[in-house]
């Protein structure tokens, strides 16, 4: 397809607040969809049986899309204004991760893709399909395919240009674009993702297991945790951050320019005590549009009793004694557990 068409697409890309957007191939053959497999057969993917589900469609674009010949991959960078591991250290305050501190990021982008897609789709008159995240697409290899970043030790794409804070978005269309050169690994010697994860959830560079991870286990699975992991979370509530924020490759990251990926106040450094006493109405509006909002009050809750029980502050007790016969099991189990860990 012309090149005329590829820089029409990346300014209206532009225009509509992405950061980046590049071109790939979406027929060529790739190894993801082997290593798919084996993350599924090894059983990393944990309760997330729709990795399971829709394994043989997601090992590849075309193996959902038979016409997909070209994927048209833009990221939309959500960076901090500032490393935010530090505010760990308030352990009276709850972390939400970076990625859930403004509007939910489907919302933000979905809207601007389908936009880009019936643009495309007027001037090839082929069709076109949009994606990020929920769908069964592999967008982290198709993004390192297209040249933005590349899937570093910690697995996610990181980018040159823009550091660990990308969120991907995909438009894959029947049209033939020319590809965009692809990005090589630029993680070297270093391996301080690896070294900082506090659950050791990377079996080897490169690979994930997610049971063990933070972000899994606080948004993805609902039961109660293994003691190893409640102790391990310290005060993450929703999401981590630690393997991103630790990246070298940050010092090229800019601050969001997103207004609605940015952080709202109220979501940075909650105080525990205040989000152990939300009831199902409260915890709907003070996540109004935020993505945390996914996970259900008892869920959050659970995860904040986890986080009392890791302040070492003796003024939380009464949050946690309040939720001792809260009607969920899950969360009187973490409240039980979160009295014990302040009182013995
Ligand atoms: C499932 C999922 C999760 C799971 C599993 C994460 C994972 N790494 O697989 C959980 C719940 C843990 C998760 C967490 C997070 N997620 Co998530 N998640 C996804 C989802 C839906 C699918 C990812 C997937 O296919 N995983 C399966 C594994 C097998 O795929 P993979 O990581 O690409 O695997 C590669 C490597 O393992 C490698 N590999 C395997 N073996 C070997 C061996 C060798 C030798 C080599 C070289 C490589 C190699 O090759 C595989 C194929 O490329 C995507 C959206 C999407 N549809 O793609 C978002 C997505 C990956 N998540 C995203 C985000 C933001 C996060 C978090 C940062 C959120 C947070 N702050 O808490 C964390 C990051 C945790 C981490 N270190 O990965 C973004 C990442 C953006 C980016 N720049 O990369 C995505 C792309 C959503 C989006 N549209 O923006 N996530
Ligand atoms: S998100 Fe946190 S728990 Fe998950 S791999 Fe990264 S550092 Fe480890
Ligand atoms: S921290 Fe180091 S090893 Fe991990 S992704 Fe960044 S450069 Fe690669």
């Amino acid at each position: 397809m012309a090149d005329d068409l590829r820089a029409e697409v990346r300014k209206r890309a532009g225009m509509l607040g992405f950061d980046v957007c590049r071109f790939a191939s979406a027929s060529a053959s790739w190894s993801a969809g082997e290593r798919l497999a084996h993350f599924v057969e090894a059983g990393r993917h944990g309760d997330m049986g729709w990795m399971e589900t829709t394994l043989e469609r997601r090992a590849h674009p075309t193996a959902m899309w038979e016409g997909a010949r070209s994927a048209i991959v833009l990221g939309l960078n959500y960076g901090p204004e500032h490393d935010p591991l530090p505010e760990m250290q308030d352990a009276s305050a709850g972390y939400i991760s970076v990625y859930a501190r403004g509007d939910d990021y489907h919302e933000v982008i979905k809207g601007r893709l389908k936009t880009l897609a019936g643009q495309i789709a007027a001037r090839t008159g082929e069709e076109v399909k949009v994606f990020v995240d929920t769908a069964p697409l592999m967008e982290k290899p198709l993004a390192q395919r297209a040249g933005l970043g590349w899937q570093g030790k910690h697995t996610n794409l990181l980018s040159r240009s823009h550091g660990n804070w990308l969120f991907l978005g995909v438009i894959l269309t029947a049209t033939e674009f020319e590809p965009d050169a692809p990005e090589g690994e630029h993680c070297g010697t270093c391996t301080a993702c690896l070294d900082a994860c506090p659950t050791a959830a990377f079996p080897a560079p490169f690979q994930l297991d997610a049971r063990r991870c933070l972000s899994y286990l606080t948004i993805e699975f609902a039961g109660p945790w293994p003691v190893e992991f409640r102790t391990a979370a310290g005060s993450r509530i929703y999401g981590c951050d630690d393997c991103l924020a630790v990246c070298p490759w940050n010092k090229f990251a800019a601050a969001a320019r997103e207004g609605r990926v940015q952080a709202r106040d109220a979501l940075v450094s909650p105080r525990l005590a205040d989000l152990a006493a939300l009831d199902d109405a409260a915890f709907r509006a003070l996540f109004t549009k935020s993505p945390v909002k996914r996970i259900g009050r008892d869920r959050f809750v659970r995860n904040v009793l986890y986080a009392i029980g890791n302040s070492g502050d003796a003024e939380q007790i009464p949050s946690a004694e309040a939720l001792l016969d809260d009607p969920n099991p899950v969360v009187r189990d973490a409240a039980e557990w979160a009295l014990a860990r302040l009182t013995t």
